[in-house]
């Protein structure tokens, strides 16, 4: 009997919230004259509302995405859009500082120097040529192999022509190897290296140096010059390596691969190891901080930095679609960004072992017959590591 009660009282309470949400709902939308649901519409534009709490990149990328809307920049002038739209504090060459930025992202003053620093830039995507090597594809590579360095390392890159990046004809395919440099500048501490560094240029005529600053931040710079570099220098690569300089790669393992793929996997090849569901980390100990006045949201997938691989068609579809995206201080992140404008996913391939492999097998030949990539390798162990690959004593199963 109590029950019965109790289910009563219930079933009131349902009733009136129904009631009660049904007068909201009513109450929040009109009707035309032959009695159809008309959607509320907003009187103003919906962006304005959410501007002002937004973090700076996403707002520069808002921004970006209006600029390039061709029904909105076909339909109304400029000056129709938001008032933040228009930022008068900008000055006209993109690579002087843009001062702005010191009162548009709110805690620019607490932030660490190098956010300062990337934040002052972002919008300058060009530098100075400091060594190039213009013939360097004058066969077209079938692989080009593009190794991220800083002017020190000359050791890390010695090993690497030596071993895995050795360039000319492997497998019977074309590979050509380029190291992509920055200015390792005195504002780091860096000991002049200019001449051993021009000496090493003539010597093995593979050394592709921009004038900017080479810091973590500026990654994204070089990603984008070397976008570029390819359409001017070598537009015929079929395939591109791009990876860091503490890698090992199994060049015969890739080239395999890749002789294998044709079609639109080919075309649309971007493999790696991926990392989904990530976004920023806001512990500021961690190398890959970002603070929340910079951005909010996940990120896209994303291949690892430590080296990934993609088809010479999407390079240039890439160089196309980053003049549309905002630069990121995380140059991964920033490609991943690219691929996903593109409706693009990186593929993740068991063969990039970005985070090492297991201990006991690291010093076992046979583990390395069938990996890609594998990260981090000392040069000492690049070329114990290649010497291996190429012994035909060794024979794994
Ligand atoms: C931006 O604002 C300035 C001053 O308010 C105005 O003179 C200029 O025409 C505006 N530019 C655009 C593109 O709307
Ligand atoms: C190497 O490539 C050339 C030209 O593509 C071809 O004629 C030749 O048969 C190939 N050799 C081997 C061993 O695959
Ligand atoms: C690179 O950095 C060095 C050291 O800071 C500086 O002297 C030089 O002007 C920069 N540019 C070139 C072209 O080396
Ligand atoms: C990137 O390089 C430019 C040019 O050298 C420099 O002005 C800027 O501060 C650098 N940015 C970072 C984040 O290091
Ligand atoms: C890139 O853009 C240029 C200039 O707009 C265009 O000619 C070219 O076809 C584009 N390339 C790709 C691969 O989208
Ligand atoms: C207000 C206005 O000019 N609207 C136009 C926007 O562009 C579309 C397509 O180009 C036209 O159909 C609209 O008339």
């Amino acid at each position: 009997m109590a029950l019965l009660r109790w289910n009563l009282k219930l079933m009131v309470t349902l009733t009136m919230v129904n009631l009660f949400i049904f007068i909201l709902i009513s109450r929040n939308s009109s009707t035309d004259k032959d009695g159809r649901r008309k959607p509320t519409v907003p009187t103003d534009p919906f962006w304005t509302k959410l501007a002002p709490r937004f973090p700076y990149w996403n707002r520069q990328q808002q921004i970006m995405d209006l600029q390039h809307n061709p029904i909105i920049t076909l339909n109304s002038s400029i000056a129709d859009l938001p008032d933040w739209l228009n930022d008068t504090s900008l000055p006209s060459d993109p690579c002087q500082p843009n001062l702005g930025v010191r009162t548009q992202v709110k805690d620019y003053n607490s932030l660490p120097n190098r956010f300062k620093d990337f934040l002052l830039y972002m919008r300058c995507r060009s530098y100075p040529v400091l060594m190039d090597q213009p013939d360097i594809c004058n066969d077209p590579p079938f692989l080009l192999l593009a190794i991220k360095s800083l002017a020190p390392h000359f050791v890390r890159r010695q090993a690497i022509r030596q071993s895995w990046g050795s360039a000319g004809i492997i497998a019977n395919m074309t590979v050509v190897t380029v190291f992509l440099l920055g200015n390792a500048t005195a504002v780091d501490h860096h000991p002049d290296l200019s001449e051993m560094l021009q000496y090493e240029s003539r010597r093995h005529k593979d050394i592709v140096q921009w004038d900017f600053r080479d810091s973590f931040f500026n990654l994204t710079v070089k990603e984008l010059l070397f976008l570029e570099w390819i359409q001017t220098r070598c537009p015929g690569a079929r395939y591109i390596f791009k990876g860091d300089d503490d890698v090992f790669v199994n060049t015969y393992r890739i080239l395999g691969f890749l002789k294998g793929l044709s079609g639109p996997k080919a075309r649309d090849l971007f493999v790696g190891d991926v990392i989904t569901n990530a976004g920023p980390h806001r512990d500021k100990k961690v190398k890959y901080f970002i603070p929340e006045s910079m951005y909010t949201g996940t990120y896209p997938p994303y291949a690892g930095g430590g080296g990934y691989l993609y088809s010479g068609d999407l390079a240039a579809r890439l160089h196309n679609v980053s003049q549309h995206v905002v630069l990121y201080p995380i140059d991964d992140v920033y490609t991943g960004m690219c691929l996903r404008k593109l409706g693009l996913a990186p593929e993740k391939h068991k063969g990039f072992r970005t985070f090492n492999i297991e201990e006991k097998y690291r010093s076992n030949p046979c583990a390395y017959k069938s990996l890609m990539l594998v990260h981090p390798r000392t040069p000492q162990e690049m070329i114990q590591i290649w010497s291996w690959l190429n012994r035909p004593d060794i024979t794994c199963q």
